[in-house]
């Protein structure tokens, strides 16, 4: 049995336990997932259904996209629209060839409204129930080859990085560095980066700021988070530097966060909760006495996309697998003065856990 048809196999099982009888999947990363196959859709419906009974799945595209659909996906009964008729046609008959305009059907928390609307006409007697955590579960164990992908693309975040690192001197803009590290990771095969922040001096107290025109200058802390992809798959790093010289303050600050990270990275097992990894952080940074200035979760799950499940909040009580992906990113925002974040991802093992951005935390002045 293929790698895909192990996730659709997967995905009937779950579904029976949830007395699903089909999903309705049209997001971009389930689409890859599930069905080997995604676009660019915006406002256009790329879609798949699939019953939980062992018939064919059936594709619903634009008509655009039907070739590359043959190329890539692995689902044999692929069917497109044109744009002057539009979708809901299909809708209707895919349905309904699947037996299921009376049955319970499984849609993604993230469909839009003009769908579900649709599906609803197409099938008025039709159940249709949220499903995300079903799909999201599955997707958040990653198998060998997807933590191949996921080595890959964090050794281009690494790179990049450190090309960014390279290139800081006084005088230089944020976003003269953001283009350097961005040139390095596509140069190496990175194919989308949805961010690239560089954030110095008092810019780098906003943990999701934007770079700028700003000129680096002396006793800056920068940090740099990026996100880029391999294959689709994400990897997400930050790193803080200090540009000539560090005051005892900064130094301080950066230590506290680099202990939290160690710790709660040490911590990472099989079979304990997600909760348990953010208070191993949230820890050490309370007992310092910077609790108030942590004002995030500590990491997220990362795949397909670069937020998703397991969330290492205070509240998740997931429980930890072998070959869940995610961050871990303490980090501390003193607003007006400056902030330190460190960010790798992890990736849980059989007995522990293994980092895949493999690059030293070790405080740098440059
Ligand atoms: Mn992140």
């Amino acid at each position: 049995m293929s790698a895909k048809e192990e996730r659709i196999k997967k995905l009937r099982e779950k579904a029976e336990r949830h007395s699903i009888d089909g999903f309705f999947i049209a997001s971009e990363p389930n689409m890859c997932y599930f069905t080997g196959f995604s676009t660019l859709a915006i406002e256009r419906l790329v879609s798949s259904v699939i019953s939980t009974e062992p018939v064919e799945p059936i594709l619903i595209i634009p008509k655009l996209e039907e070739e590359k659909a043959k190329r890539l996906s692995f689902f044999k009964d692929i069917r497109s629209y044109t744009d002057a008729e539009g979708p809901s046609r299909l809708v209707s008959e895919v349905i309904g060839e699947l037996n299921l305009t009376e049955a319970t059907l499984g849609v993604e928390d993230s469909l839009p409204f003009k769908f579900y609307r649709m599906i609803r006409e197409a099938a008025p007697s039709l159940e249709v129930r949220e499903a995300s955590v079903i799909l999201n579960r599955l997707r958040s164990i990653k198998s060998r080859g997807e933590i191949e992908l996921m080595k890959r693309a964090a050794d281009i975040a690494v790179r990049g990085v450190r090309a960014g690192i390279e290139s800081i001197k006084i005088g230089v803009s944020e976003l003269s560095v953001a283009f350097e590290i961005e040139k390095e990771m596509i140069k190496l095969g990175g194919e989308s980066i949805p961010f690239c922040l560089v954030l110095s001096g008092e810019n780098s107290a906003l943990p999701h700021g934007s770079a700028s025109n700003r000129k680096i200058g002396r006793g800056d802390a920068v940090i740099i988070d990026v996100g880029v992809t391999y294959k689709g798959y994400y990897a997400d790093i930050t790193r803080t530097v200090f540009v000539g010289e560090i005051n005892e303050r900064q130094r301080r600050v950066y230590n506290v966060v680099l202990k939290a990270q160690e710790g709660a990275i040490d911590f990472v097992k099989p079979w304990i909760k997600a909760c348990q990894v953010d208070r191993a952080a949230r820890g050490i940074i309370e007992e310092a006495g910077y609790g108030g200035f942590f004002t995030h979760r500590t990491g997220h799950g990362l795949g397909l996309e670069v937020h998703e499940e397991p969330y290492i909040t205070q509240t998740n009580e997931t429980t930890l697998k072998p070959g869940m992906v995610f961050t871990i990113e303490p980090g501390i925002y003193l607003h007006g003065s400056f902030g330190v974040r460190i960010e790798d991802d992890i990736v849980v093992t059989e007995d522990g856990r293994e980092v895949l951005t493999k690059m030293p935390r070790d405080l740098l002045v440059v």
